[in-house]
């Protein structure tokens, strides 16, 4: 059986590949599976995705990008690795939490011959740390099946789109307005969207033993209440002592100045791997961190019509997801 997508045609579309210089030279695809907004690269590697070999010791946490998937990264691979804060520091996230499907995300210019991320997910010593940005649908079946523990994170459209927004400009030197990117974000254009396929697809499956639904909104309000509930959740008991020294490591300063979660070196090769110079001082992937600043950033006419999207996506579901 062979994945496959088709060409994403939609009037955004252009403008949206002109104004990231087009980096995604093979264009985008929607999914036939799920409807999935993604790099025509991916379909070559769908369908090892689809059929990749879970294990019921693995942890994967799972998120729609910008939802503060770093963040839990980091807490999970601590929580898994009994606070080990020294070896924490001396390794790039990335490295210690492999990104299952990164490979087919990155333009070409960025893959410099290094290991498919598939590869290096698979091949990891057990229990294997797996981060992805799939929806369900697009998820290794075996998911279903084996029932790892996957902790999944939701965060507000509003704030994920305005954070998707610098994350474009940062990486990509997209030249779109807030309001511009915004429209494309609503019209699914850009990667991994719909947003809906990933949160209200998880929130249906929040119940299960397994998943453990966790919110950058909850994240922000009381950080050792979600350490707790997640070293629960993963079998872990931490002491009240611990719990204060993973929320000082987790803050949002220490991991800002942390080189092993700031992504900077690797936001430097990124750029570097598609011609750009180092970003300016003013463009960093730990940005803001805040709750609820979007709404400020955008047109009071694309907040509205924002609002509209969000009701007619969770009408008669029962969706109560921060929103
Ligand atoms: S990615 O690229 O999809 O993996 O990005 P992701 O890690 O999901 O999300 C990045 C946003 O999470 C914020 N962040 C934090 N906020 C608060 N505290 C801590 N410790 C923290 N770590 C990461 C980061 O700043 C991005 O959000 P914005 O709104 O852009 O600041």
């Amino acid at each position: 059986m062979s994945f496959t997508g088709q060409p994403l045609r939609h009037p955004l579309a252009e403008k949206y590949y002109a104004a990231v210089d087009n980096v995604y030279e093979d264009g985008y695809v929607v999914t036939e599976r799920g409807g999935i907004t993604l790099p025509r690269d991916y379909v070559l590697d769908g369908q090892r995705i689809l059929d990749f070999p879970v294990r019921h010791d693995d942890v994967w946490v799972v998120t729609f990008p910008k939802s503060g998937t770093t963040w839990t990264q980091e807490m999970v691979w601590l929580l898994m690795n009994d606070l080990d804060f020294k070896s924490a520091k001396e390794k790039c996230i990335s490295d210690r939490f492999p990104y299952l499907e990164h490979t087919a995300l990155l333009p070409k210019g960025c893959r410099d011959g290094a290991v498919n991320t598939i590869d290096k997910a698979q091949h990891q010593p057990p229990p294997r740390l797996i981060k992805s940005h799939l929806p369900p649908v697009l998820l290794p079946k075996q998911l279903w099946t084996v029932k790892p523990k996957i902790v999944y994170v939701c965060r507000n459209p509003k704030d994920t789109a305005i954070s998707y927004y610098h994350h474009r400009r940062l990486l990509m030197n997209m030249q779109l307005s807030v309001d511009e990117f915004i429209e494309a974000f609503l019209e699914n254009v850009v990667n991994y969207s719909p947003y809906w396929s990933s949160a209200l697809e998880f929130w249906k499956l929040r119940n299960e033993p397994n998943v453990l639904w966790n919110t950058y909104e909850d994240m922000k309000k009381d950080l050792g209440a979600v350490i707790r509930k997640t070293a629960a959740f993963l079998g872990k008991s931490l002491t009240e002592e611990q719990v204060r020294q993973l929320e000082e490591h987790l803050s949002f300063s220490s991991m800002r100045d942390n080189p092993a979660t700031n992504y900077s070196a690797v936001v430097q090769r990124l750029r570097a791997g598609i011609g750009l110079p180092p970003a300016p001082p003013d463009q960093a992937f730990m940005r803001e961190g805040a709750v609820g600043r979007a709404r400020q950033r955008m047109s009071p006419e694309v907040d509205r019509r924002f609002d509209q999207w969000i009701r007619d996506n969770i009408r008669g579901t029962g969706y109560d997801g921060p929103i």
